[in-house]
């Protein structure tokens, strides 16, 4: 029995953050692949001779050749553009969609058993698209953002406080940007529920912070976006999933009547397991955080819509 084949698509901050968290953590052996020729070949053998210092027993490879993800278990996309000046988020959806789409076939083709991670913005359309271009089983399809988004709630809950991040749980849903849906009443200190914790306009601050969670950091990092914390995000539910932990975690997956939606990707809790998403929890939602649970996935189908059309 080998060790896991885990592939990396896209070299980039994020994804080669992520081949180092993998690597460290000894989840598997590690293909890095990127269009950059020789990009992720230098990384992957900059990680390479990491391990003798860090002592982790991983391979890691990189690679121009998609084919290389062969046999893969499980995939990470983090292949993709980013916004620049002067393109409009239409031309984004519309690049990114080529990008991940062509790279889906890719996915469908050399690892048709794979479980699939999506990060690519806008994640939850990706995601989708993925699902559908693979025509994998909605278990074995997903995307990273809740993790994140709930991570970032947690350490602003935790600074806020002056606790140790150990006690902080948060809970946040919906989709990855303006429309994501920060669940103060499941968001716990010790198990208390930072309500009682915290005044409205506090927890209101907090929330409005962590639905701007990832322009805070483009504004300070002036360029390029945040990787440290997303790439431990796709990290945690990698393990989830490869050491079958079956924890419950937020994630973009398909539902089909969970929260009253169907047919969309919307990031809500799951067990993640070596099934990948073996169950998806449905939370007793008040009408206003369904209201924004159901904006959110609108918002979602809206865009899945516009890269149908072309
Ligand atoms: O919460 C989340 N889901 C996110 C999403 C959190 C952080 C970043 N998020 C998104 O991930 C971000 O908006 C981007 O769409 C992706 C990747 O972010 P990253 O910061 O890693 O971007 P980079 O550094 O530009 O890396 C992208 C790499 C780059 O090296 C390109 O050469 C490569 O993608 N790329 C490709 N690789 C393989 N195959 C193809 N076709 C390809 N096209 C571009």
């Amino acid at each position: 029995m080998g060790r896991p084949k885990l592939a990396v698509i896209g070299a980039g901050m994020v994804g080669a953050t992520t081949a180092q968290r993998l690597a460290e953590k000894q989840l598997g052996d590690i293909v890095l692949t990127d269009i950059v020729e020789g990009m992720p070949q230098g990384k992957a053998l900059d990680l390479m001779e990491a391990a003798p210092v860090e002592g982790y027993d991983a391979t890691i490879t990189g690679t121009d050749d998609i084919a290389d993800i062969a046999g893969a278990d499980l995939v990470v996309i983090t292949a993709g553009l980013p916004r620049k000046p002067g393109m409009s988020r239409d031309d984004l959806l519309q690049k990114n969609a080529a990008i991940v789409g062509g790279l889906a076939n890719a996915v469908g083709k050399h690892a048709p058993g794979a479980i699939v991670i999506v990060v690519t913005n806008p994640l939850d359309v990706m995601t989708h698209l993925v699902y559908r271009r693979t025509g994998f089983d909605s278990r074995r399809v997903m995307g990273m953002a809740g993790v994140l988004d709930s991570a970032r709630f947690r350490a602003f809950i935790a600074m806020e406080l002056g606790v140790s991040i150990k006690d902080v749980q948060a809970m946040v849903l919906g989709g990855h940007g303006d429309s994501m849906v920060p669940l103060p009443r499941y968001s716990t200190v010790s198990g208390v529920p930072i309500t009682e914790m915290m005044s409205p306009e506090r927890i209101a601050a907090l929330v409005d912070r962590t639905r701007k969670g990832g322009a805070e950091i483009v504004a300070l990092l002036k360029q390029g976006s945040a990787y440290y914390a997303p790439s431990a995000a796709v990290a945690c539910m990698v393990e989830s999933i490869i050491r079958d932990r079956k924890r419950i975690l937020p994630a973009a997956v398909h539902l089909g009547g969970q929260y009253g939606l169907t047919d969309v990707f919307a990031g809500v809790p799951v067990k993640l397991g070596s099934d990948g998403v073996e169950e998806i929890i449905e939370l007793e939602l008040t009408d206003e955080e369904l209201a924004a649970l159901h904006e959110s996935a609108e918002q979602v189908r809206k865009l899945v819509e516009k890269i149908s059309a072309k």
